[in-house]
């Protein structure tokens, strides 16, 4: 082990021993795994290697959008949270419809959908052998459907790559709190849902952790976790706020920061659940010397709730806020994963449906307002880096779309859009780039516009794209 490797290795370790040692005062979690959150025994000569995407991740964060899928018993109650005593008669949609989800997601432009097989309430959207507290006791289809099923099947008839949600939080089950037990079944759902429906894209955990019927707070077993999901689905990227792979973005807003890398210190957020400012600012902007790649995912509901209430039918986002949200999440090198929560019967709500579908249409039609640009290549001026683009013609534009080559690590650290005419006018400026970063400005008619940026260490090739006002 290097000396450098060494050294987070111990910050690691204490920090880990401290947060197991205040137990009595503070939530009893388990670190993060050092095997798999930091790449402890890197080799000697990539020491000096910024870190850089896997396939997965890249694959994950070029996607763009997903869509999330509250749906379980607490549809049927009416909550956000359901206590785990629900009976499992209640669960029965009259008119369950998954490829009515899968179509709505694709019209929205989404590239993948996850769903939360299990939440907070314990109750399975699998027949599950772990539990009767599954929609195998429920009378929907007198008890043998699978709505798991059902949705990995009507993600892949509509092209997309389907993610499960199974909430490590137990509030049903007779063995959470008694810990080894419970991990013991919390792997055997997992391995269910890892094993009987294909592949699998992204599997999300939550890290919400509370007492079982014994008193006792439940200890998860995250190592065992992680290297379960790894065995049985290594394509998968693994999702919570201390990662491994993809980051919580710290808000349920749809707000990434206006810095967000997507290198963070694995030691800044050490534990699934973590919490505190310092923590939450580490998820929104990441750090420029983080020794992992964990790029961030801002989830958001399309309604006030997680899940749907006939109370928030006049509460849906509108086709604008919407538009805005892309533009404050991937618009901001994040990637958005948007709820849409299904009814009762079982289908995304008419009016959640069409809102969908205005946001790609406009983003659509912004993105077809593209104008041509030629370019020359970057060259250096001092220290920092400049790219001049030109139209054919003077135009007006109103939206800014820069990128940088990610595959390769991300590297710009500030950069500034501005009018190559007399007034030099500064149309746009921030600080990280990424996969994108898309700006609104004032419509302004401009022929040639230069690029200055400055990078970490390595030459990048900032692109640009403008579209029409
Ligand atoms: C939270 C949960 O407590 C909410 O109910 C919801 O599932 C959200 C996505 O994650 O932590």
């Amino acid at each position: 082990m290097s000396r450098r490797a060494l050294l987070r290795h111990t910050v690691l370790t204490t920090i880990s021993g401290r947060l197991i040692g205040s137990a009595g005062v503070a939530p009893v979690l388990t670190p993060v795994p050092n095997a798999l959150a930091l790449p402890l025994a890197a080799p000697r000569e990539q020491s000096r290697t910024r870190p850089r995407p896997t396939a997965a991740q890249l694959a994950w964060q070029r996607e763009e959008l997903a869509i999330f899928v509250h749906f379980g018993i607490n549809t049927f109650t009416d909550r956000e949270w359901g206590d785990g005593t629900e009976s499992p008669a209640l669960f029965n949609p009259d008119r369950l419809d998954a490829r009515q989800w899968a179509r709505a997601a694709r019209r929205a432009g989404a590239k993948a959908m996850i769903l939360t097989a299990k939440h907070h309430d314990g109750f399975c959207l699998w027949p599950t052998a772990t539990t009767k507290h599954s929609v195998a006791s429920s009378p929907w289809h007198g008890g043998t459907g699978d709505v798991v099923r059902d949705f990995v099947s009507a993600c892949r008839a509509e092209g997309l790559k389907p993610g499960l949600y199974c909430s490590p939080w137990d509030r049903n089950h007779p063995a959470y709190g008694d810990s080894p037990r419970y991990n013991d079944v919390y792997i055997a759902q997992l391995t269910e849902l890892l094993t009987n429906y294909g592949p699998l894209s992204e599997v999300w955990f939550d890290g919400a952790n509370g007492e079982g019927p014994n008193g006792k707070r439940q200890v998860y077993d995250w190592p065992r976790t992680w290297a379960l999901v790894r065995r049985l689905q290594p394509d998968a990227v693994i999702f919570s706020d201390a990662g491994p792979d993809v980051r919580w973005i710290g808000n349920e807003r749809g707000v990434a920061g206006e810095t967000c890398w997507s290198t963070i210190r694995a030691a800044s957020v050490p534990y699934i659940g973590a919490s505190g400012d310092e923590v939450i600012a580490a998820l929104q902007q990441g750090h420029v010397d983080g020794d992992v790649w964990r790029p961030g995912e801002t989830d958001v509901s399309i309604r006030p709730g997680w899940f749907y209430h006939p109370t928030e039918d006049a509460k849906v986002r509108s086709v604008e806020n919407l538009v805005d949200l892309y533009f404050t999440s991937v618009g901001r090198n994040s990637k958005l994963l948007l709820n849409v929560p299904p009814t009762r019967s079982g289908l995304f709500a008419e009016t959640d449906v069409e809102r969908l579908a205005g946001m790609r249409t406009a983003l659509d039609a912004m993105f077809a307002a593209r104008l041509p640009l030629s370019s020359a290549a970057p060259r250096t001026v001092g220290r920092a880096w400049q790219r001049t683009f030109t139209l054919p013609s003077p135009q007006r534009l109103s939206v800014i779309d820069l990128a940088e080559p990610i595959a390769r690590g991300q590297q710009v650290t500030s950069w500034r859009v501005r009018a190559d005419r007399a007034d030099g006018a500064v149309l746009a400026s921030g600080t990280t780039i990424g996969h994108r970063q898309l700006r609104r400005i004032a419509p302004t008619t401009v022929q040639r516009l230069v690029v200055d940026y400055e990078v970490v260490d390595e030459p990048a090739d900032v692109t640009l794209q403008l579209y029409r006002a």
